[in-house]
């Protein structure tokens, strides 16, 4: 974990008391899957300051209080240019109204309707302990089938 080699991406949730904000990826890696708002780093660009700017093009909020929730590796078998390494904030204020943008189309889901069905195959591990506010450190590895093969999950708090 905070393996310096690995490409780093950001992700933000918001979280509303039951409610969490998840957007429907409409283009690019993870399409058709509901997730946060991200993506990677520009170059010079802290994982904080990508975390900002990826939420503001994507769902069009400025996140105003934060803090990351959870670092997660992700490896791939045969697939290793998708390895990656993924910090995710869960946010409870931010400025402006959820609104879709070429990317992202949001919507606010009860926080025990969460559709992990239409979702990466780890969230349903992880998201939960975050919503709880737990923060975690994780690494998933996954199968060339893009099955989960082995998972590696530490509570930090
Ligand atoms: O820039 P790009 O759209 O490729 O970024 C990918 C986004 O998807 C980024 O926000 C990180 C996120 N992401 C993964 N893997 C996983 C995953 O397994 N679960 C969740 N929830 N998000 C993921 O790259």
């Amino acid at each position: 974990m905070g393996n310096n080699k690995l490409r780093k991406v950001t992700l933000c949730i918001l979280f509303d008391k039951d409610r969490v904000l998840l957007a429907m990826k409409k283009r690019g890696f993870g399409v058709g899957k509901w997730n946060g708002a991200g993506g990677k780093l520009k170059d010079g660009e802290t994982i904080e300051e990508a975390m900002l700017r990826e939420t503001k093009e994507e769902i069009n909020v400025l996140p105003v209080e934060y803090y990351e929730a959870a670092v997660i590796d992700f490896f791939f078998d045969g697939k290793e240019e998708f390895n990656q390494e993924m910090h995710a904030f869960l946010c409870k204020k931010w400025e402006g109204e959820p609104s879709e943008s070429e990317e992202m189309l949001p919507k606010w889901f009860d926080i025990n309707s969460i559709p992990f069905n239409e979702m990466w195959e780890d969230d349903r591990i992880w998201i939960p302990y975050v919503l709880e506010g737990r923060k975690i450190e994780a690494n998933f590895k996954f199968d060339k089938s893009e099955k989960i093969k082995e998972i590696n999950l530490k509570m930090k708090s």
